[in-house]
């Protein structure tokens, strides 16, 4: 067979750059940051189990979780990455109680785009060594430009997004995102600290058998999710369907894209609008899914059309292969 060309992400993001309708010139700078932070923040989730930095570090986030050091350590890398290089203009993260304004040397801050992360997905998986992932959400601005950027910048719903992505650091690492022409995955090589197009065009399957849920929450969950799950598990046709929750949203999202499949983190009598935060989880991965063919909602809603109103709000998400969306949704109206 003859071997394709080899794409690198820097050539991507150059050669695809003339079809991104606003100011590529930036935006591709904003990708190169992007990119070198995953190469650092994959090298220190590669050595964590050989360096005394895991367990936590004794201070908890505005999530009232315990921080694992890496997490302090991917939201350092990534803001301080984004901050040095001067290419945006605000930054809100999931371990930052509020957000933070990028204000250049003279005070002035053309730079136009805004970022959100949860910079390290699934960090509790860290110390037992089960992949974990970086989250990235990209918009323009609504304020000014040149002025600091209000929290009105942060609030707009997840429609208005010019770019999103994430970062999974798995059995290999991978770097997945969409500027709004369709889902692309590239591979890093390790050895040459180089990501490479390994997944052009990925797609969601139109239809699925793995469902993941945190099952232990049954009890608590909706009449409809209960019916839901329970359908999934009935010998019936194509089913039952195969179980797979990793504990990390981007290991299972990833999965379910390649091989067809639903996630759901529903509300429950115990958390009433799911856990999943809109800002920096939930909408980075519906314009993804969306991008794939897949479809996201928070049971009646398109996650995409929802307004924010605080920055770390949460809700419902229940995303994947839009049959399974569509079916785990009249499940939910029709209870
Ligand atoms: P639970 C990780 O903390 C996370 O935000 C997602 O990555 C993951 O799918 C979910 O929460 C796991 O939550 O309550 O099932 O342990």
């Amino acid at each position: 067979m003859v071997k394709t060309k080899t794409t690198t992400l820097g050539e991507f993001i150059i050669e695809n750059q003339a079809a991104f309708k606003y100011s590529s010139g930036e935006l591709s700078k904003l990708f190169n940051a992007i990119r070198l932070a995953a190469k650092v923040v994959n090298h220190e989730v590669n050595k964590a189990g050989l360096v005394d930095i895991l367990g936590n570090a004794g201070e908890t986030n505005i999530q009232g979780e315990n921080q694992q050091k890496l997490d302090i350590l991917a939201n350092n890398i990534f803001i301080q990455t984004l901050r040095n290089r001067e290419i945006v203009c605000g930054i809100a993260s999931e371990e930052e109680d509020d957000f933070i304004p990028i204000n250049s040397n003279n005070g002035e801050n053309q730079n136009k785009y805004i970022v959100l992360i949860d910079p390290l997905d699934g960090s509790s998986n860290i110390d037992v060594n089960v992949s974990v992932g970086t989250i990235f959400s990209i918009y323009r601005r609504v304020t000014p430009v040149g002025k600091p950027v209000t929290l009105d910048d942060f609030l707009q719903a997840g429609r208005e997004q010019v770019a999103a992505g994430y970062i999974v650091y798995g059995t290999s690492t991978m770097l997945v995102y969409t500027t709004g022409q369709g889902v692309n995955g590239f591979t890093l090589n390790p050895a040459l600290g180089v990501f490479y197009l390994s997944h052009p065009n990925m797609e969601f399957p139109e239809d699925g058998k793995i469902y993941s849920v945190n099952e232990g929450n049954y009890a608590h969950f909706s009449y409809g999710i209960k019916e839901y799950i329970k359908y999934c598990q009935k010998e019936e046709g194509n089913r039952p369907y195969t179980s797979r929750y990793i504990g990390s949203l981007v290991s299972d999202f990833h999965r379910n894209m390649i091989k067809g499949g639903i996630y759901l983190y529903p509300k429950s009598s115990i958390a009433s609008n799911g856990k999943l935060r809109l800002l920096y989880e939930c909408n980075p991965m519906a314009f993804i899914a969306e991008q794939a063919n897949g479809k996201a909602s928070n049971g009646h809603r398109r996650i995409l059309d929802i307004k924010p109103t605080e920055l770390h709000e949460r809700v419902p998400f229940i995303c994947g292969s839009i049959k399974m969306v569509e079916k785990a949704e009249e499940f939910i109206h029709n209870s």
